[in-house]
């Protein structure tokens, strides 16, 4: 990855992150999180649960402190890592 691709990445994943949390307080939580990739859900139905279980995989990936909510910045660079 170059670095244009690089801050598009950052600027998709920063899109994302103020679309996901839906409370605005700069902090995804996991049902922020489940709730986003439910509403967002676009294969089959049967794919819906391998598509929550990824979710919460990538999640925890990206819980670098393990504070059960996502900064922006562990958002954003999980993101990037998980384009590269
Ligand atoms: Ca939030």
């Amino acid at each position: 990855m170059d670095d244009s691709q690089r801050a598009h990445a950052e600027l998709e994943a920063k899109r994302l992150f103020r679309e996901m949390d839906t409370n605005g307080d700069g902090s995804l939580t996991v049902r922020e999180v489940m709730e986003y990739t439910s509403r967002h859900h676009q294969g089959a139905s049967h794919e819906w649960p391998a598509s929550m279980q990824n979710a919460l995989d990538g999640f925890i990936a990206a819980d670098l402190d393990s504070s059960l909510s996502l900064t922006e910045e562990e958002f954003v660079q999980h993101y990037v890592q998980s384009q590269a």
